[in-house]
């Protein structure tokens, strides 16, 4: 995809500063370091457009990017590192259930996993929100290129079967290293924009 425009609108803290638009919306989340925005650089072919550190937990806001003025990707912050505090972890939660409850133009959850590891409690957390808002899913299995050849099929099929995926469900292999998956996130993502 051949994109003129990528552009970070806002940063929200909270539901008062998310943008007044009416384009479609795709949530993208996993755990924190997962690669949520190296993931946002890749598919749209930008550089820096979204901050990839080595900082887990450094996205602590919802991000909202324009996408030619047609569709919305909110990276969600990471969720799940080693030091967040009980009042970070509820202000978290508070922040996607009014997403999830009250955003109308929703139409899709990414949900980011590493392709070495199973998912995790959070990771099923966020699969029940969208299974229970009714949203479509997808998922996407990062870093993909730390994954040797002849393990790739036994990962891909262990998350599938250990997030209980449906068959019209997809789990994308990706790499923001080496590319991979991109075209296939364009496929899966167009039409959940415009459904
Ligand atoms: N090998 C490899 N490394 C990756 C890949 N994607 C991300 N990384 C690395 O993983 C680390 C975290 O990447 P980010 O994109 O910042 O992850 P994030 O999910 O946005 O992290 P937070 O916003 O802090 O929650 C960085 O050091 C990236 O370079 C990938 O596909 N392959
Ligand atoms: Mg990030």
């Amino acid at each position: 995809m051949n994109l003129q425009k990528a552009e970070l609108i806002v940063s929200a803290p909270d539901r008062a500063s998310w943008p007044d638009s009416e384009l479609p919306e795709v949530v993208l989340a996993g755990r924190s370091n997962v690669g949520k925005s190296s993931f946002i650089n890749a598919i749209t072919g930008r550089k820096k457009l979204a901050y990839v550190g080595n900082t887990p937990g450094k996205t602590r806001l919802l991000n909202f990017f324009n996408l030619d003025d047609r569709y919305m990707l909110v990276d969600v912050p990471g969720y799940g590192y080693a030091n967040a505090s009980k009042a970070q972890l509820m202000k978290f939660g508070a922040m996607m259930e009014d997403y999830f409850a009250l955003r109308k133009q929703k139409k899709g959850l990414v949900i980011l996993l590493d392709a070495r590891h199973l998912p995790s409690e959070d990771d099923f957390a966020m699969l029940e929100y969208a299974r229970y808002y009714q949203i479509a899913i997808c998922i996407v299995a990062t870093k993909m290129d730390k994954v040797k050849p002849s393990r790739r099929m036994h990962q891909i099929k262990q998350l599938r079967a250990s997030l209980a995926l449906a068959k019209e469900e997809p789990l994308i292999p990706f790499s923001a290293l080496n590319k991979e998956g991109v075209e296939e996130v364009w496929k899966v993502l167009i039409p959940m924009w415009e459904s």
